[in-house]
């Protein structure tokens, strides 16, 4: 069984690179936040900032991870082809422009439809409450106690809203604070470590798989255990390996000696 754990756990940490999708409503400012972490990844942000048609994207490596992120258009024809993206994605991160109130429940449609789509089961979800430097913004805890964002996140999955400027004289705020948390949740998400179980088995999209329901079958699955994540951690994975192989040659000459 411990081997089951380790053999799961080896395969979510060897494989360092992972998909973060921005998206969220046209003008929320997912370009803009997009080009802020272009430049606390040291790169150039792209040039003027204009309407997203189809996809931009960014890599960098943080953190013992290489990230690719893509940001996604907003305007009501594009979200159709936001699905494509579904199911590589290991962090959502969805803006909202938190100053225009007229467009709060759109967005929070639309999000509802992400959250219930099958191939985001268990995926970590972000909320950036943008535009916090527009004088009439609503804040983060507001925006949450009006649309209940994470009320409508349930229980099997990572949520949390943080409040961005993505552009303009005080923009950076927030960008640190998406990657920082990406990172944690790479490391330490029980729940991204059902999902990436589960993506690499093939049974993202299977439909009998409910994230909502406990009596799914995940419980068949060998999903590592936090608390056996947290010993493996310590342990250097070469030196386990040499154990492993040391015991398995002391094993064999001992079956050669008994023969
Ligand atoms: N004041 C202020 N303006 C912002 C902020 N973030 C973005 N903007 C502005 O909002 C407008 C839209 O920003 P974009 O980044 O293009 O929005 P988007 O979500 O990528 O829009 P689509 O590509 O159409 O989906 C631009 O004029 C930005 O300069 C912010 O934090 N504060
Ligand atoms: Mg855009």
């Amino acid at each position: 069984m411990f081997s089951l754990f380790r053999y799961a756990y080896r395969k979510c940490i060897d494989n360092p690179k992972r998909s973060v999708l921005i998206l969220g409503l046209q003008n929320a400012g997912k370009t803009s936040l997009l080009n802020d972490i272009r430049l606390l990844a040291g790169q150039e942000a792209s040039g003027p900032v204009v309407p997203t048609v189809g996809q931009n994207y960014c890599k960098f490596s943080k953190g013992g991870y290489e990230f690719t992120i893509n940001d996604l258009g907003g305007q009501p024809n594009f979200r159709d082809s936001w699905k494509f993206y579904f199911n590589v994605a290991d962090v959502v991160v969805y803006v909202i422009d938190s100053n225009d109130k007229q467009k709060f429940e759109e967005s929070f449609r639309e999000f509802k439809k992400l959250i219930h789509h099958k191939l985001l089961r268990f995926c970590p979800i972000f909320i950036c409450a943008n535009k916090q430097d527009e004088p009439n913004s609503l804040s983060a805890d507001k925006i949450d106690s009006l649309l209940s964002f994470s009320k409508e996140c349930g229980t099997k999955r990572t949520f949390a809203i943080i409040e961005t400027i993505a552009a303009g004289e005080k923009k950076h705020k927030g960008a640190s604070d998406i990657i920082s948390l990406c990172i944690d949740k790479f490391k330490n998400d029980k729940f991204l470590a059902q999902r990436i179980e589960l993506r690499e088995s093939g049974l993202l999209e299977e439909d009998q798989i409910s994230s909502d329901s406990e009596d799914n079958e995940l419980k068949n699955l060998p999903l590592p255990n936090i608390e056996d994540l947290k010993d493996l951690e310590n342990q250097d994975p070469l030196k386990v390996e040499l154990d492993e192989n040391q015991n398995e040659n002391q094993n064999e000459n001992q079956d050669e000696k008994e023969l």
